[in-house]
């Protein structure tokens, strides 16, 4: 566990739908409908309610975030994200990558909710590089904490010992204190 300002910053690896924060993040596609890899298996976990839910919000534009119930999961909410599809980089993927973390945290806010695990969103199907990736997950963290401070506690919830080892060796690299 990690520390920056008042918010804890914690690693896990493992499986996003077991995670017990108020929130959990979706890796989602403009559609909201569902599909493969991390969306597939919080659908999966959660129950019919969220597809329910998501059919009535009627998609979510690259970069913004929508929120649902997580049905039978232990967290409360489901905060719907839609990463971009990375082709270059050259085509401002860096900041919808940004736009999809730190809103997501603004929705969270919205919902006074304290605790929210992330994904590694956009680095399976949708290909963008993971160090890359991990730095902007970080810093759309810390900026929402230096602005709003209303977060207690945020998890990057990692599937695979890469990326597990990638974040580990971000967050000594910041010099984020050990809590
Ligand atoms: N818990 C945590 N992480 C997971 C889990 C899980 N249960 N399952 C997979 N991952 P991806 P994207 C990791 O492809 O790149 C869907 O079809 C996975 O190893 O889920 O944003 C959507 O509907 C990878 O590191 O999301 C979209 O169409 C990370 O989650 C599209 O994929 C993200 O991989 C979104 O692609």
């Amino acid at each position: 566990m990690y520390k920056y300002k008042n918010t804890k910053i914690g690693l896990v690896k493992g499986d996003i739908t077991k995670m017990e924060t108020e929130a959990i993040v979706n890796a989602a596609n403009n559609t909201l409908l569902g599909g493969g890899g991390v969306d597939g298996a919080i659908h999966r976990a959660g129950g019919p309610i969220i597809l329910e839910q998501c059919k009535k919000i009627g998609g979510c534009p690259t970069g913004e975030a929508r929120i649902t119930t997580a049905g039978n999961m232990p967290s409360k909410y489901v905060i719907h994200t839609v990463g971009p599809i990375y082709k270059d980089g050259t085509k401002g993927e860096d900041k919808l990558l940004y736009n999809a973390y730190y809103n997501s945290l603004k929705l969270a806010k919205e919902y006074k909710l304290r605790t929210i695990a992330f994904p590694s969103i956009s680095t399976g199907a949708y290909n963008y590089p993971k160090e890359e990736a991990s730095k902007i997950a970080l810093q759309a963290a810390m900026d929402f904490i230096d602005r709003e401070n209303e977060i207690n506690e945020i998890y990057y919830v990692l599937f695979s010992n890469e990326d597990y080892n990638l974040y580990k060796d971000l967050l000594e690299k910041n010099n984020l204190e050990k809590a």
